[in-house]
């Protein structure tokens, strides 16, 4: 049973391809670059390494947008550079986990051509297609189906001249979403697993997976104040079928397969009481959910309105879902990804106290019980990168989000410091391998600028010094695996009203954790009754405080072990 669930002692690290390492000079990066920075990920000492979408496709959301799902692009590399991949990874006893897009896939996808090729097609049936609102003229504006928006800007129906209907993409109208109740598609999909278990593959995350399932009525949605189109969410978050649908996979896929493997689902808007559900191992569906809420405590309806975080919010947020999980289920622990702004821009502090902060951030998301993710270049402190113009942007989000709110009227500069702080590209710039040309990451011209702080923030000098954010990461991704009240140990959060302090205890036996984080830039004590049974308590990551364990400087963290 517990090898089966290999994946709970384990810690993920996500490459984003495009940006991690270039081998052959044409800007963008590739396997056979991350193959060569393996020896840097086994430094680390990560467990598992998640790699973001590599398929065939137009590169319309950066190969979230599938043209082939059993092949490689020609620019990341090819089938024998995957295979070479996962071999590297296994020599050094890590694990591959692949992004699969399944609620959508390419426009160019050959399914998807032959489905708007006629309504006569056998494909017809694979994906969303209506005809447009009885008494108006299709394709005219407000015509669509029904009154949901995308999620990139803009209605979610696209209209098609060939056979006067509209098909629905949640996300770009390049990316069409894929039919899930007719059982061909699932068994389809169902096979595209199996090709890549077949090849050595480990486990997979699955892009937006509690979307698969749709109320197939399609009802209009609630328009937000402030918004345009209607808010299809209900009618696909976590939809009538989902749970039969990830039952079926799990017992047409993974139960079958001979390797134990790992299933993360990712999942906007997933309730924890669902998230139960979802990964209670009696109902076997899938072993993890990424959820959002603690993502979405620093803005508005709209991401791109950002409001201050209240501390007091992420740590009730946080500790729900720990406590929620505890005794079925299991959590996956991030602050970053792929569309998430840096975290210790968004969360601490990018200026003077970055380190720390860095630091102390990893501390306390790696101290929490779950799975945790480092996503490229968080394990070096890596900020918000800071682009001036609207060209310097490549993110189709943020491209949209602009090009929308400017014919909108929006002042330019707004939109544009709005980008700087919330788009997805922040999380995009090439990984700083050097303070070389180009951050060590091509030796061309890279399809995305650098972040300017490469001089300073770079792999190569965070490997040579002992004191940095790197190192600090593989201390804590070595004590997931030495300290098992790490990885099984009980939660129960401390001083919730504290704006300024993340504190928390672990308990395994007679084996206790005391967390600390220091969420401000002043220094502070921390407030706890029982103050005295920590005074001379082994200090098991950070520095001793001074004058005492309990003083924190600012964005300070630390963990404190009594037995
Ligand atoms: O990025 C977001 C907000 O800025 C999210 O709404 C995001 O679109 C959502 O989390 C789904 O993300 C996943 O599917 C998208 C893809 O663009 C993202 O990169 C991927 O992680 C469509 O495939």
């Amino acid at each position: 049973r517990s090898g089966e669930q290999w994946w709970k002692t384990a810690v993920v690290y996500q490459v984003y391809p495009r940006s991690f390492a270039d081998s052959d000079g044409d800007g963008v990066g590739d396997l056979a670059g991350i193959t060569s920075r393996l020896d840097y990920l086994a430094q680390l000492g990560v467990d598992v390494l998640w790699l973001s979408p590599v398929y065939p496709s137009p590169q319309d959301d950066n190969g979230y947008d599938v043209a082939d799902y059993t092949d490689i692009d020609p620019t990341f590399g090819t089938l024998a550079d995957l295979d070479d991949l996962v071999e590297g990874l296994h020599a050094r006893g890590m694990k591959l986990v692949m992004d699969l897009v399944f609620n959508h896939s390419s426009d160019e996808h050959p399914w998807f051509v032959a489905s708007r090729s006629s309504v006569e097609d056998p494909k017809r049936d694979w994906y969303w297609w209506r005809p447009g609102r009885d008494g108006m003229a299709p394709g005219t504006p407000g015509a669509e189906p029904n009154n949901w928006g995308s999620f990139f800007s803009g209605p979610a129906w696209a209209f098609d001249e060939a056979t006067g209907e509209y098909y629905l993409h949640l996300f770009s109208r390049k990316q069409p979403d894929l039919n899930w109740e007719n059982p061909a598609v699932r068994a389809a999909l169902y096979d595209v697993m199996r090709f890549w278990l077949d090849r050595g593959v480990d486990g997979f995350r699955m892009d937006v997976v509690n979307f698969v399932s749709k109320d197939t009525a399609l009802p209009d949605g609630i328009v937000h104040p402030g918004g345009r189109y209607g808010d299809g969410s209900p009618y696909f978050f976590s939809g009538p079928r989902i749970h039969e649908f990830l039952h079926e996979l799990h017992r047409e896929v993974i139960a079958p397969h001979d390797r134990p493997t790992m299933v993360v689902g990712e999942m906007p808007g997933v309730t924890l009481e669902e998230a139960r559900r979802f990964t209670d191992p009696a109902r076997r569906e899938i072993d993890m959910v990424f959820q959002f809420e603690h993502v979405q405590l620093d803005h508005e309806a709209s991401k791109w309105d950002a409001i201050p975080l209240d501390l007091r919010e992420l740590k009730a947020s946080l500790a729900r879902w720990q406590v929620g999980l505890a005794d079925r289920g299991w959590n996956s622990l991030y602050w970053n990804n792929h569309d998430q702004p840096r975290a210790v821009s968004r969360f601490a502090d990018d200026g003077d106290h970055r380190v720390p902060a860095a630091k102390m951030l990893g501390t306390v998301l790696h101290l929490h019980r779950g799975t945790p993710y480092v996503y490229q270049g968080e394990e070096l402190g890596l900020t918000n990168t800071s682009f001036d113009r609207i060209e310097d942007f490549r993110d189709i989000e943020s491209v949209n989000h602009y090009a929308e709110a400017v014919a909108d009227g929006a002042d330019p500069e707004r939109i544009l410091a709005q980008l700087r702080e919330r788009s997805r590209d922040n999380a995009r710039t090439p990984m700083p391998w050097d303070d070389g040309p180009q951050a060590g990451f091509t030796t061309g011209e890279p399809w995305i600028a650098p972040n300017p702080t490469f001089a300073t923030i770079n792999a190569r000098a965070a490997v040579d010094d002992p004191d940095s954010v790197f190192h600090h990461y593989r201390r804590l991704i070595e004590l997931r695996h030495t300290e098992p009240v790490v990885v099984h140990g009980d939660f129960t959060l401390l001083l919730p009203d504290d704006a300024h302090l993340y504190v928390f205890t672990r308990r395994l036996d007679d084996v206790e954790l005391l967390v600390l984080g220091n969420f401000s830039g002043q220094p502070r004590d921390v407030p706890l009754e029982d103050a005295r049974r920590w005074r001379d308590a082994e200090v098991l990551v950070g520095e001793p405080g001074t004058p005492d364990q309990l003083h924190l400087g600012p964005w300070e963290g630390r963990v404190l072990r009594r037995a």
